[in-house]
């Protein structure tokens, strides 16, 4: 899927080109504490979302308590480096996002880079953890490694949004491009049918 971004004065509309057969695959990014504590970071990594043509869902900013880093992350416990994830997940500030994409799931892990910052800076010096990421448990960015995964965590992060009714409800008219991007609000919406 291509998306041909055209800016009017009021908001960016997004035109589709080529066809649009695949239905749109939604997983669940997380931008880490360690990056929204950086304004001008945030703002790239926002715009990294958008210029590689993911279309925002959701998205919202907020804080974890240390009991919410723990179940997050539940199926780490016991290893190694637990107990730093725990409480840096819980430290500040992230923002998560609900991302729509053809293979948003794999095109969003792909853009992230390998888990370890280390490693990413030098197999991936481009993808964000290697452009961004501090140390291997402040790297800046979460995504979803499966579908199980992602809906497991969209519902964890959005409780409220239902996955069945965005497929039937929303998705046909997101994926022909009926769309537009709120700068206010940050999300696109649906374009107001005439
Ligand atoms: P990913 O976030 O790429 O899906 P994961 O699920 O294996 O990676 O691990 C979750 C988080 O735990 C990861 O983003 C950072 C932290 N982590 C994983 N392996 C680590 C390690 N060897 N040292 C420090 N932190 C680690
Ligand atoms: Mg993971």
């Amino acid at each position: 899927m291509f998306w041909r971004q055209v800016t009017t004065t009021k908001k960016t509309m997004l035109l589709t080109a080529g066809r649009l057969s695949k239905v749109l695959q939604l997983t669940l990014a997380v931008i880490k504490p360690d990056a929204v504590a950086h304004p001008v970071m945030l703002e790239a990594l926002h715009k990294r979302i958008l210029d590689n043509n993911f279309v925002i869902v959701r998205c919202k900013d907020l804080v974890w308590r240390r009991q919410d880093s723990e179940r997050f992350y539940a199926e780490h416990s016991g290893r190694f480096f637990y107990q730093r994830l725990v409480e840096f997940m819980s430290s500040g500030p992230m923002r998560a996002y609900i991302l729509a994409r053809e293979d948003a799931i794999q095109h969003w892990r792909n853009l992230m880079g390998p888990t370890k910052v280390f490693r990413a800076r030098y197999t991936s010096p481009a993808s964000i953890r290697g452009q961004f990421g501090l140390t291997d448990t402040r790297n800046t960015t979460h995504g979803s490694d499966s579908v199980e995964s992602a809906q497991r965590e969209i519902i964890f992060f959005f409780p409220d949004f239902s996955e069945q009714e965005w497929m039937e409800k929303e998705e046909p008219a997101f994926r022909s491009g009926q769309i537009h991007y709120d700068h206010q609000k940050q999300i696109h919406t649906l374009s107001a049918q005439s």
